[in-house]
């Protein structure tokens, strides 16, 4: 039998023989290590010096132009068995996609320097945090990875001990959208990436591991491995709530982890703590609450749109030690993006700024940062048992139907509600953006086993004993007749946030209605805020017949998971058609 330690030095070996690097070398994850891969990197380019005085610390990375966002047609998901992708999965045999990638991988590192990458997704010291090990030939990646995850000795010696952890193979090839794929391999929890530096593609921790292959040990294992942001709110009395939140990416996950309090709110001591804003992982717990962590170690944030107005804390977490990927950067060299005061003279291709080009900042544009420089940063994200969940929230870019917010009656139609998201595409991945396409739980490009099995794992966790948070829907993203989207958003969301804690606590009832229960008269607080009556109205307006063309809409969209459809799905949709019908 080979040892723990033999199982990670055997597969190194395997993967240096393929690839064929100059050298290897094991990251400790120390300051050092970092300071000297960025002096390495400042040296040849891939990193440029931003302004030192306003922003210590900050590097701007220049992708290859056609390297800009996760691509969904080249990322598989490689089960032995094909029905076990799901249609929401592309797949390829996984002895023919092995084939494939690793005649790409042959002798890619020549001349290159191997970094091998142990990192622990999760608390290091917690019982629900997973590890695994990135070979790459990027030090951008290693850079990254060492921001994003807790990467280095620590997490080496825990794989050491347990044995375990979760392969992940990337090179970047040479950038070249045709020789290009983002494999998993779920039941060898491996993972193979060539041919792209992007985030998505490349920080295997991210979205291949902490998603793809995690959803899958999650679903053997019995918990969630979620797209999902996770806040806690401290109301007047001290009193903390977690939310975690289901947005697609670009939707805002982000800025609602980071959300700061309207005035009044400030004022009467509300305080906002934030978790995680991407991955969440969730565990069944002793006494039948969901506790969850935050796998990563920091965030990987949309650029464009990011401000004092929008998001303040996330400037000041990225005021310095940022590494920041495709922006645009000022006469005296400060990165700079869309949404920003002041104005660009470099785009984020290097050439003179010139709006016929286009924006100035790539609008799926990027800041690395260490959660830890966040100023509502919670010492709960380090608890190894987790934080208790009292509301799940799915939500997406739904320009019209869709109230602001609406509670599941109960947690099969809280899964109906997740199951049935929809929004409008966006940057963060290539293709037409605007689109509306369905995206169960905000998981559709992350999903790594079918969703009909996916559905029927969400509804297994209402067994006796269970203690399950409430579930909501809100849409922040309704517009008018104008054309104008009808709430505030932002940090007013907080108002919505409060009335679901109202829901969870009992203190307010909500109305009841055929797609789910709505605040009542007077139950979202709205004081100090200038929002006209009729606007409030069209928020909360449940359109009949719009609704039976929905629900009608959303009958097609699961029937095309049958034969693996949970039954009790399906007639969730049933019994939610025929309230309206009944109406
Ligand atoms: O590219 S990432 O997957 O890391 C970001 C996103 O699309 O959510
Ligand atoms: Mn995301």
């Amino acid at each position: 039998m080979t040892s723990k330690l033999e199982a990670l030095t055997q597969w190194v070996d395997q993967a240096a023989a393929l690839t064929r690097p100059a050298r290897i070398h094991w990251c400790d994850g120390s300051q050092d290590e970092y300071q000297s891969l960025v002096q390495q990197m400042l040296a040849d380019g891939t990193l440029i010096e931003l302004n030192q005085t306003t922003h210590p610390g900050c590097y701007l990375h220049r992708s290859d132009p056609k390297d800009v966002a996760r691509v969904e047609h080249l990322t598989l998901v490689c089960h032995p068995n094909r029905e076990d992708a799901g249609p929401n999965n592309h797949w390829m045999d996984p002895a023919e996609a092995h084939a494939k990638i690793d005649a790409l991988f042959d002798g890619c590192m020549e001349g290159r320097t191997m970094y091998v990458i142990p990192y622990c997704m999760g608390p290091i010291d917690s019982p629900l945090a997973r590890c695994g090990v990135e070979i790459t030939d990027s030090p951008y990646v290693v850079a990254n990875m060492r921001i994003m995850t807790r990467m280095g000795a620590a997490a080496q010696a825990r794989i050491e001990r347990e044995g375990t952890f979760v392969k992940g193979l990337h090179s970047i090839g040479e950038l070249d959208p045709e020789r290009r794929w983002i494999m998993h391999f779920p039941a060898e929890l491996s993972i193979k990436s060539y041919g792209s530096g992007y985030g998505g593609n490349a920080l295997l921790g991210k979205k291949c591991h902490a998603l793809r292959i995690a959803s899958n040990q999650a679903r053997t294992e019995g918990w969630l491995a979620e797209h999902m942001l996770i806040v806690g709110i401290e109301n007047p009395r001290g009193e903390t709530h977690y939310v975690a939140a289901a947005f697609p990416s670009a939707c805002g996950k982000t800025n609602l982890s980071m959300l700061i309090p309207p005035e009044g709110y400030r004022r009467d001591g509300w305080k906002v703590w934030t978790i995680g804003d991407d991955i969440c992982w969730m565990h069944p717990g002793a006494d039948g609450r969901l506790y969850a962590i935050n796998p990563e170690a920091g965030f990987f944030g949309v650029a464009p749109g990011t401000s004092d107005a929008t998001n303040h804390n996330a400037m000041q977490s990225i005021s310095h030690d940022t590494i920041f990927t495709n922006v645009a950067v000022t006469a005296d060299n400060q990165p700079w993006w869309e949404g920003l005061p002041g104005t660009p003279v470099t785009d984020w291709q290097g050439r003179p700024y010139d709006p016929a080009n286009g924006p100035a900042a790539h609008p799926n544009s990027r800041f690395t940062v260490s959660a830890k420089q966040c100023p509502t940063w919670s010492a709960q994200s380090e608890a190894a048992q987790g934080v208790p969940i009292s509301a799940i929230v799915f939500g997406g870019r739904r320009p019209s139907l869709l109230p602001l917010v609406m509670e599941a009656r109960d947690w099969n139609h809280g899964v109906l509600m997740g199951a049935a998201m929809g929004s409008e595409t966006t940057a963060a991945a290539t293709g037409a953006v605007g689109v509306l396409r369905r995206d169960s739980m905000a998981m559709k490009p992350f999903c790594g086993y079918h969703y009909g099995d996916y559905f029927a794992h969400w509804l297994s966790f209402d067994r006796p004993g269970a203690k399950l948070p409430k579930v909501f829907h809100v849409n922040w993203f309704r517009k008018g007749a104008d054309g104008k989207f009808l709430w505030p958003g932002f940090g007013d969301n907080l108002r919505v946030l409060e009335w679901m804690i109202d829901r969870v606590e009992g203190r307010v009832g909500g109305v009841e209605t055929p797609i789910g229960i709505l605040p009542g008269e007077g139950e979202l607080k709205l004081d100090g805020l200038k929002l006209e009556p009729a606007k409030l109205d069209e928020l909360l307006d449940v359109d009949q017949a719009g609704w039976q063309a929905e629900l009608a809409a959303i009958g097609e969209y699961l029937a095309s998971f049958t034969p693996r459809l949970p039954e009790q799905l399906a007639r969730e949709q049933q019994r939610v058609a025929q309230a309206l019908q009944g109406e």
